[in-house]
C-alpha cells in the first residue's frame, strides 16, 4: 500500500506555493480576507488542507480565516451566505447545491461515484461545465475544486448481535440520521431506513442519548467526531463515495487580478489534492483503531444494497432533473 507521507505532500504543494509567493502582494499593499465557514472540525482533513495548503499559497495578497463546527454559519446556510456577500468560501456539498439546482442530486446519488479518482475525473469533465456555470450565474458562487470526504457507511448504536445489517430490509424502522437536505433524506430512505434530519453538530449527543439509532459518515469522520464512543457497529455499505466542493464567492473572484485568480485556483487544487491523499490514507488505516474501541466492522451484502438503492432512484423526481446523458457520461468515466 502506498503510504502517503506528510512530508511528500507538503513538498509537492510547496513547489506550487513557491511559484505563487513569487507574485507581488496586492497592488496597494491592502490584503483581502478570505473567510471560510464549515460545519467540519478544525482537525478534519479538509479543514487542515485549507489552513495548511490553501492559506499559505494565497498569503501574498489574502489573509485567511476559518470558522469551524458550524460556528460562523449553520450547516446548509453557507452557500446563501456567500451569495449574499457575507462569506467568501465554504466546503459545500452537492446535496446543498441540489436544494437550489435539483440536477446536482446526480452527484449525491448512492453508488454512482466509484472512488476519489472518479470524482476528480467527473469534476474536470466538460459535463460539469453547465453545472458550474449555473451556480456562478444564479448563485454567484464559483466551484473551484472537488474534495474527497470518503465512503459513507451505516454506523449504529446497536451491536451486530442486536441488529445484523446485511441487506436494506435489515434497516427497516432504523432511525438513521442523515443531513437535512432532500437528497440526503432520499438516500437514507433508499437504504431502507427511516431517515431523520439533524445537523452534523448534533450527531454525537443524539447518538449518546439514543435520540437516533445511527449515522452514516466515513471512517475518518467517525474517528474525528469520536462517534466510536457512542456506537457499536459499522456495516460497510459504502453507499456514497462522498465529495465536497471548494465554493468561492464569484464577487470576490472577480475583484482579483488574473494572476491572483490563477493562484487561488492552484491553491484550491493543491488543498483538494492534499486533503484527498490524507483522507484516503486515514480511510485505509483507521478500521483497526475503531475496532479497538469496541465497534464491530463488517461487510454486508453489497450487491443487495447497490441494487436496492439504485432502484429507488429510477423514476424518481431527482432523476427527472438529471440532464440527458450525464449519468451515462459519469459511468463512462468510472473504472
Ligand atoms: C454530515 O452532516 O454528515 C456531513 O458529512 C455532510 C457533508 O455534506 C458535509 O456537510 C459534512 O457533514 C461536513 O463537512 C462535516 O464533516
Amino acid at each position: 500500500m502506498l503510504k502517503f507521507t506528510r512530508r511528500a505532500a507538503i513538498a509537492s504543494v510547496a513547489a506550487l506555493g513557491l511559484a505563487a509567493s513569487a507574485l507581488p502582494a496586492a497592488a496597494d499593499g491592502h490584503k483581502v480576507t478570505f473567510t471560510l465557514a464549515t460545519s467540519g472540525s478544525e482537525t478534519d482533513q479538509r479543514s487542515v488542507a485549507m489552513a495548511e495548503v490553501f492559506a499559505p499559497m494565497v498569503a501574498a495578497f489574502a489573509d485567511y480565516q476559518a470558522g469551524y463546527n458550524g460556528t460562523l454559519f449553520a450547516q446548509g446556510t453557507e452557500l446563501e451566505a456567500i451569495a449574499g456577500g457575507n462569506l467568501t468560501m465554504s466546503i459545500a456539498s452537492a446535496q446543498e447545491l441540489a436544494q437550489f439546482f435539483p440536477e446536482f442530486s446526480i452527484f449525491a446519488t448512492g453508488y454512482v461515484h466509484q472512488d476519489a479518482a472518479h470524482q476528480v475525473r467527473v469534476f474536470n469533465d466538460p459535463l460539469m461545465d453547465p453545472f458550474k456555470q449555473k451556480v456562478e450565474d444564479e448563485l454567484g458562487v464559483k466551484l473551484l475544486s472537488v474534495m474527497y470526504l470518503g465512503r459513507r457507511h451505516v454506523n449504529l448504536r446497536q451491536t451486530r448481535d442486536e441488529l445484523d445489517v446485511q441487506t436494506p430490509a435489515d434497516l427497516a424502522g432504523v432511525n438513521l440520521r442523515m443531513p437535512g437536505t432532500d437528497a440526503w433524506q432520499f438516500l437514507g430512505a433508499a437504504l431502507g431506513a427511516s431517515p431523520t434530519p439533524l445537523a452534523f453538530s448534533e450527531v454525537y449527543t443524539s447518538l449518546a442519548s439514543g435520540a437516533i439509532d445511527g449515522q452514516d459518515n466515513p471512517l475518518p469522520t467517525v474517528v474525528d467526531q469520536k462517534f466510536y464512543e457512542v456506537t457499536k457497529q459499522i456495516s460497510l455499505t459504502s453507499h456514497l463515495v462522498d465529495l465536497n466542493y471548494i465554493a468561492f464567492s464569484l464577487e470576490t473572484w472577480n475583484s482579483l487580478t488574473p494572476d491572483q485568480q490563477l493562484v487561488v485556483q492552484r491553491a484550491a487544487d493543491a488543498a483538494a489534492a492534499y486533503g484527498r491523499l490524507k483522507q484516503l490514507d486515514k480511510e485505509n488505516n483507521l478500521a483497526d483503531f475503531i475496532r479497538s474501541q469496541g465497534v464491530e466492522i463488517y461487510t454486508p451484502d453489497l450487491e443487495a444494497f447497490r441494487t436496492h438503492v439504485q432502484a429507488q432512484y429510477v423514476g424518481s423526481e431527482a432523476a427527472a432533473s438529471w440532464p440527458e446523458g450525464v449519468l451515462d457520461r459519469i459511468n463512462e468515466l468510472g473504472n
